[in-house]
């Protein structure tokens, strides 16, 4: 393997250029933060650990191998939330790549530093953490990213981007909706980021074939690939994309699925060696996005007494794996 490719170090404040922070420093946090500095090295990235205790064990530190086989290494400086607040720094642009159970109560926590104008691009799976982040911060600059990169951690702070794929970029409140041109503060190119008027849609889309995927991966025990190559399984991701199908046509608040069989597939097929981020936590014994998928679909199914076998059951047996 080559050595790494060392990024100069960071400038000191340089008030016209973005000063982003990154709240996460999972496999996503630690691709974006890199490849974030590779196209700007003149902006600023900070990295927002969970707590003083993880800011002293940051290495200094990340180191990205990228999709080409090459590697990155690159200094970022580290904070946690409670120092934040103590010293009142204000935050000027926000990517947020922690888990989804952690988003609300992360953007709580740094309201104090945040002001209307500080863009917060939200870029989890699922969709009640955008529903939920809207809620809390309704004047506020909010927008998603529906993303299709395959990201994972080799340890802390040593990700791997495994899958080069798009990224659709689009506005959750009105505020961000009038600036659309924050695409150019992001690495558009290097992640092939298109601005997307309505990102609902999308974001549902992708909730969908989440829903169909990432379970069976977990009960099958199998990449993405092998869920098309067993019949069992073959049946059974047919028999779950009808049931997502049926129930987005019929939720009042979402946008339907048509033809989601045939675009699981193509995923599948695009994906094929891939470990699902599901299994992925569940192999290394970390809280799944269960929750945040079938979980979520269940709720807001049995909250109007639409039932859904299928999806509760994926979601009882993928539970049941992390308590055993
Ligand atoms: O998004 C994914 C995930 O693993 O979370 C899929 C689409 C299933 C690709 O692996």
């Amino acid at each position: 393997m080559s050595p790494p490719v060392h990024i100069p170090p960071q400038p000191a404040a340089n008030p016209g250029q973005p000063h982003w922070h990154i709240l996460g420093a999972g496999a996503m946090g630690c691709l974006w933060a890199s490849i974030m500095q590779q196209h700007a090295p003149s902006q600023r990235t900070t990295l927002i650990l969970r707590d003083r205790q993880a800011v002293t064990d940051y290495p200094g530190a990340i180191e990205l191998q990228q999709a080409d086989g090459s590697m990155l290494r690159t200094r970022f400086p580290a904070t946690c939330p409670d120092e934040l607040i103590v010293t009142g720094t204000g935050i000027d642009n926000l990517l947020v790549t922690c888990k989804a159970a952690d988003v609300v109560s992360g953007l709580s926590l740094l309201k104090s530093n945040l002001a209307p104008s500080t863009r917060i691009v939200l870029l989890q799976n699922g969709l009640r953490t955008h529903l939920q982040a809207r809620e809390l911060l309704p004047d506020f600059s909010l927008y998603a990213i529906s993303l299709k990169h395959g990201a994972w951690l080799r340890r802390a702070y040593r990700a791997v981007h495994a899958g080069i794929g798009e990224c659709w970029l689009g506005a959750l409140t009105s505020r961000a909706r009038k600036d659309p041109g924050i695409v150019d503060h992001l690495p558009s190119r290097t992640m092939n980021i298109h601005w997307q008027a309505q990102i609902l849609p999308r974001l549902w889309r992708k909730f969908a074939i989440n829903c169909a995927i990432n379970g069976l991966t977990v009960i099958y025990d199998c990449r993405n690939g092998q869920l098309l190559d067993r019949r069992d399984a073959q049946q059974h991701l047919r028999s779950v994309c009808a049931e997502i199908e049926n129930l987005l046509t019929n939720l009042p608040q979402a946008y339907p699925a048509p033809d989601l069989l045939a675009e699981v597939t193509q995923v599948l097929q695009l994906t094929a060696a891939n470990i699902s981020s599901t299994l992925q936590d569940v192999r290394r014994g970390r809280q799944t996005e269960i929750a945040e998928f079938n979980g979520y679909l269940c709720e807001l199914a049995e909250s109007v007494g639409l039932p859904c076998p299928l999806n509760r059951s994926i979601f009882e047996q993928v539970t049941a794996q992390l308590s055993c």
